[in-house]
């Protein structure tokens, strides 16, 4: 099959709920993809920043194949010999009494809402189903019937309701919003430390630490999504370090499987966590023993190769390199680590033919909303495959009419 015959298969069989650039990948390394024909590419979106430790990491794929080999699937009604290492190799890394496993993002943000609505009423006092959580306009928690019932972007919750209640939307950002949005019912406040499909928004410096203020000072949980935003991913292990914030509760997933597998967690302090009896949550693949091989392997590589350092220093550099293209499609530069945004000027059309552009240059960026470009390579990438792209990227965003 070429690859012409790939995408017409996709099309035929697969529901259409994606727009993917027209290319066929077939083998990756490091932070280098390459399609059916051998062509190469640079991958700067990392699968929504699942890639982290790029592709096929050496010291995870040796710890997966290791696993594979003896135990890949207990479920919990049995213990393994990677889950509890896991949990406590992610709890110390992170600051936590206790970490709860799952498979996706969207599961261990809905392990959050559960977690702190039983809060809410167990210890706060909140009254029977009564509990409020705050979230923020543009926000991005996942795609589950109740995540989406929050989501304030209608292609995501257009005519999948009836909704589930208890959450109210405030702006982002918004210090005064939230606390006006406060009452006795409040559980919760979750939110994305930097919006990532938002836009790469990157709230004022302090909005996260007035936030956690605002929250204890009402008795309110902190629930920060770092699902896109930790694990390296902006110069810090975990963005909130950013604003010194430890959150009361956390929830990682995309990175913590090393672009292997998909693992996620909740994680928080036996105050809240302690909720949660046996039979009261769980999941069939949460836990399991390839997944939390995978991901130990996963944790050690962003220590070991000190990744979110690297975040820091290659994006400081690469933001600067592409503020300093001076394109004339370019409004904005924006973002923290090796997440950044370049924002496409309305005049210039959107964001999509510039990452169709890029594409034909040998590099793969997304669009998110409309007009944002998102770089955000493998944090393993290299200083040079960076140059060879910014080379590239100028051509692309310097040339003087729109490409179409
Ligand atoms: C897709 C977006 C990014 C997330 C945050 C929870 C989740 C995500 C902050 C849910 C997932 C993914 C989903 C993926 C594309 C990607 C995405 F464009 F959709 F919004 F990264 F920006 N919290 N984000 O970013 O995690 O259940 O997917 O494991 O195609 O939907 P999940």
């Amino acid at each position: 099959m070429n690859q012409a015959d790939y995408l017409a298969e996709v099309d035929h069989y697969s529901a259409h709920n994606y727009l993917p650039l027209p290319l066929v990948l077939s083998r990756g390394e490091g932070a280098w993809v390459w399609d059916l024909e051998g062509n190469k590419y640079l991958d700067c979106l990392a699968a929504y920043s699942a890639l982290n430790q790029g592709h096929r990491h050496p010291a995870i794929l040796a710890a997966a194949k290791e696993q594979l080999e003896r135990l890949t699937l207990t479920s919990r009604a049995f213990h393994n010999d990677q889950m509890g290492p896991f949990l406590h190799e992610l709890c110390t890394l992170a600051g936590y009494d206790k970490a709860l496993p799952m498979n996706t993002g969207a599961e261990a943000v809905e392990t959050a809402i559960k977690a702190v609505r039983r809060w809410g009423y167990r210890v706060k006092g909140i009254p029977s189903d009564q509990a409020e959580i705050i979230a923020c306009e543009n926000n991005f928690h996942g795609r589950t019937t109740t995540i989406v019932s929050f989501s304030t972007e209608g292609s995501y919750n257009a005519d999948f309701g009836p909704f589930t209640p208890g959450f109210k939307i405030i702006p982002y950002a918004d210090l005064d919003a939230l606390e006006a949005a406060i009452t006795p019912n409040t559980a919760a406040f979750l939110v994305e430390p930097l919006q990532g499909e938002g836009g790469v928004i990157v709230p004022p410096v302090g909005y996260l630490a007035k936030a956690a203020e605002l929250c204890k000072k009402h008795n309110v949980l902190l629930v920060v999504d770092e699902i896109q935003t930790g694990l390296g991913r902006t110069g810090k292990m975990f963005c909130s370090e950013w604003d010194g914030v430890h959150p009361d509760v956390m929830v990682l997933g995309k990175a913590l499987g090393g672009g292997f597998y998909p693992v996620s967690a909740m994680l928080a302090n036996d105050d809240v966590m302690s909720v949660f009896k046996p039979g009261d949550h769980g999941s069939t693949f949460g836990g399991n023993p390839f997944g939390a091989a995978v991901a130990r392997a996963a944790l050690a590589v962003l220590v070991d190769e000190a990744l979110p350092q690297r975040a820091l220093e290659l994006g400081n550099w690469f933001m600067g390199e592409l503020t300093k293209l001076e394109s004339p499609h370019v409004a904005e530069v924006r973002g923290q680590g090796l997440m950044i945004g370049v924002e496409i000027k309305p005049e210039s059309g959107s964001a999509r033919p510039f990452c169709e552009a890029l594409m034909k240059q040998g590099i793969l960026a997304k669009e998110t909303h409309e007009q944002v470009v998102r770089f955000a390579p493998p944090l393993v990438v290299e200083k040079a495959d960076l140059e060879w792209a910014l080379e590239r990227i100028a051509a692309v965003l310097g040339a003087a009419q729109p490409v179409h």
